[in-house]
């Protein structure tokens, strides 16, 4: 695929793109809310009524990224180095809470969803590195306030992070592939449109199966992310040549 080398390429994530490094994906069989309604377990609503539910929920999946086997894969490490040596700018806009991006050497990556291995203090507005367990009777360690740590995501009703960023970002960008997300949580399946508006830009879905967005994109590649995306970071960086 030929794109200008100053192009700009954004790159929304989701996670399918960390299913293959086995962490598990939300939705379909062995997703991480079967048996679970979403909104039982990611929404501040959920939190205020059963804190000690959700906090074990999200401590068992900080837990999981303590686990050597947990490990960025093909498609991270890709992304990594198409930031490396694309002369343009390459940006990762992920809905992940995990941290496999940074870990595989991305280092322009904005976490629209937050991060599972950082909390926030709902009394004094702190918010830090957290690789332990959180519960209702831990203290925070800036105000002392109990009852007042949660980790610092984004659940549902709540503003996504860095928005103007993002849409600054997509509204320039040459290309836009969006990798392992369902599509249906938005704003981020909404974000195809916004690109799609801008005249010049190509836009890819790598996905194991069509998204619920599907037919915004201009192009779909069907494939596990772990050999359809280093392909493609392949493709880009052969055009330069
Ligand atoms: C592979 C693969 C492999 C597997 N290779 N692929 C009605 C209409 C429109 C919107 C709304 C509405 N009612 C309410 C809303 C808004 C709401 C929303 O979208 N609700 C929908 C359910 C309808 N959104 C919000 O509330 C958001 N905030 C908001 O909108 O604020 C207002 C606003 C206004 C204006 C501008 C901006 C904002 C907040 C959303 C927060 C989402 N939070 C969660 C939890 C985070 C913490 C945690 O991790 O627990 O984020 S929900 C969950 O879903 C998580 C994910 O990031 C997110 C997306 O999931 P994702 O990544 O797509 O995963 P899956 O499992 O769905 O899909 C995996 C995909 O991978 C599948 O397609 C597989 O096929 C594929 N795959 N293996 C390639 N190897």
């Amino acid at each position: 695929m030929l794109l200008p080398p100053t192009g700009s390429i954004v790159m929304l994530t989701g996670a399918g793109i960390s299913a293959e490094s086995g962490l598990a994906t939300f939705r379909g069989a062995g997703g991480l809310w079967e048996g679970r309604r979403a909104e039982d377990v990611a929404t501040p609503e959920a939190f205020a009524r059963d804190p000690g539910m959700v906090h074990r929920f999200y401590n068992q999946r900080r837990r999981q990224l303590h686990d050597p086997a947990i490990r960025p894969n093909a498609a991270h490490l890709a992304l990594a180095r198409l930031e490396a040596d694309w002369p343009g700018s390459v940006l990762v806009v992920t809905q992940n809470v995990d941290d496999l991006h940074e870990r595989a050497g991305s280092r322009a990556v904005l976490h629209m969803h937050g991060q599972i291995r950082r909390m926030r203090c709902t009394a004094c507005l702190e918010e830090r590195l957290w690789l332990g367990d959180l519960d209702t009777l831990t203290p925070c360690p800036a105000c002392g306030a109990t009852a007042s740590l949660r980790p610092a995501i984004v659940w549902f009703g709540e503003m996504p992070l860095e928005m103007e960023r993002i849409m600054a970002a997509l509204q320039s960008c040459d290309l836009f592939v969006a990798v392992g997300t369902s599509g249906h949580v938005y704003p981020a399946a909404g974000f195809v449109e916004v690109v799609r508006d801008v005249d010049r830009a190509h836009t890819i879905e790598v996905n194991l199966e069509p998204s619920a967005v599907r037919s915004a994109f201009a192009e779909c590649r069907v494939g596990p992310a772990g050999s359809v995306v280093p392909t493609l970071v392949d493709e880009l960086l052969a055009g330069l040549r």
